[in-house]
């Protein structure tokens, strides 16, 4: 007899049940890959209510429920990722985006997860610290076979655990992961008034390098990563964090670049609540200003946003604010580059000077670049050139937010006698 199990378990019945698949992917796994769909969640229609996260420059994936499963569908495909307005590349994601739609489901539930296979090689899921099955576990070779290139595997599991998590191929890793093939799975308490938080907000960490003038990821870098990412996205290119003052809010970052980040908020110190491995005990917990988040880790951090303004968030290691960082950047100081760099760069297109001084002059995006290339250093404020690329954004707290109303509401407006002023002699 098939049963629902079986059925995608069986070889004959597999490939009814892939029939079945490709109707349902079908229609729905278009309109993903055309339309990336609203940034915010809408509140679920079916399973246990949960508070959704948000995930920058991204989305939650739609899901059914059917005979006490909760579906999901992955597709592995090759997918253009603007990296920020100026630079696209071409990426490997899942559903039209790298990194994928975020998972979000409850505690104790049961989820099915589809993923469709239209990648040029074999690949296979990963689902990076959650309790499963050893043959639900996605390394091809070891727990399942490869799934090739135009088929659809399905993955059954229980859910018997809350907390932050991610998935990844574990197939070609090297240049599965170097193409931006990854995305969020957040699993909520059953209880919803547990780990209760206002904004809970998730991104994954990652890192490309791409030659400057062109478009595609050059799988083979072990560290010389040139653009470093949250969410595929580099600032100016990451959204804000908008939170009403009061709110208690959470950041859930998993790392999945090939070196540590220590992230860094100004305005805050913040507790670290959460790992990959689970929650952090309260007592457990101590207060940070910057927390290292290690490769293949995820960390949550909590605070009160009881203080109004603009709060950098940002990767503290300096070179991982910088967009497209040349490493064979001649050091100019002392030289005065004048025309310098416009000639060069016509004969080698990943030039960039230092300016005499220093370097902030590339702030103010004087430089010439070559096409679908950042600027180093860019970005504008309401006091002028941020000189900022990469890991950064900004945390903006705000008094008088109507509920509900996250949209980005621009820059701080200080009090007066609350800005750093100048001396006058
Ligand atoms: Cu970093």
């Amino acid at each position: 007899m098939i049963t629902r199990r079986n059925l995608f378990t069986t070889g004959g019945a597999a490939l009814l049940g892939a029939a079945l698949l490709q109707r349902s992917s079908l229609a729905a796994a278009p309109d993903l890959a055309a339309d990336p769909g609203p940034k915010t969640t809408p509140p679920p229609t079916d399973g246990v209510a949960f508070r959704p996260v948000v995930t920058l420059n991204g989305w939650s994936a739609p899901w059914r429920t059917k005979e006490g499963w909760k579906e999901f569908h992955l597709v592995a495909e090759p997918v253009v990722r603007e990296l920020a307005p100026g630079m696209k590349a071409n990426l490997w994601g899942y559903n039209g985006a790298s990194p994928g739609p975020t998972i979000e489901a409850v505690e104790g539930e049961k989820v099915r997860i589809f993923v469709t296979n239209r990648l040029p090689e074999h690949t296979t899921v990963h689902w990076h610290g959650m309790l499963v099955p050893s043959g639900m576990d996605g390394v091809g070779g070891l727990s399942q076979p490869q799934i090739p290139p135009g088929k659809t595997f399905a993955y059954e599991f229980a859910l018997k655990k809350s907390g932050t998590f991610m998935y990844h191929p574990h197939a070609d890793e090297m240049v599965q992961m170097a193409m931006g093939l990854m995305g969020l799975f957040i699993v909520h308490p059953r209880e919803s008034n547990q780990h209760r938080v206002d904004r809970d907000f998730a991104f994954l960490i990652n890192a490309f390098d791409i030659d400057p003038g062109s478009h595609t990821p050059k799988v083979a870098t072990m560290n010389d990563f040139n653009l470093w990412s949250w969410n595929s996205r580099v600032f100016p290119g990451i959204d804000p964090l908008p939170v009403r003052k009061g709110d208690r809010v959470r950041i859930r970052m998993g790392n999945l670049s090939m070196t540590n980040h220590p992230i860094h908020l100004h305005g805050y110190d913040f507790r670290v609540t959460g790992t990959d491995g689970g929650w952090v005990a309260p007592a457990a917990q101590w207060p940070e200003v910057t927390v290292d988040v290690p490769v293949g880790a995820m960390r949550a951090i909590e605070f009160a946003a009881d203080e109004p303004g603009d709060w950098a968030f940002h990767c503290h290691k300096s070179h991982h604010t910088m967009n497209a960082m040349g490493h064979n950047v001649p050091t100019m100081i002392g030289v005065d580059p004048k025309d310098i760099a416009k000639r060069v760069v016509t004969l080698i297109p990943d030039y960039m000077a230092m300016g005499s001084r220093g370097m902030a002059d590339m702030g103010e995006m004087e430089m010439p670049l070559p096409p679908n290339t950042l600027p180093m250093m860019t970005g504008r404020g309401p006091f002028g050139a941020l000189e900022m690329g990469g890991m950064f954004t900004v945390v903006k707290v705000r008094e008088g937010l109507a509920r509900g109303d996250y949209r980005d509401p621009g820059w701080y407006d200080h009090p007066n006698g609350t800005v750093a002023y100048e001396v006058k002699a």
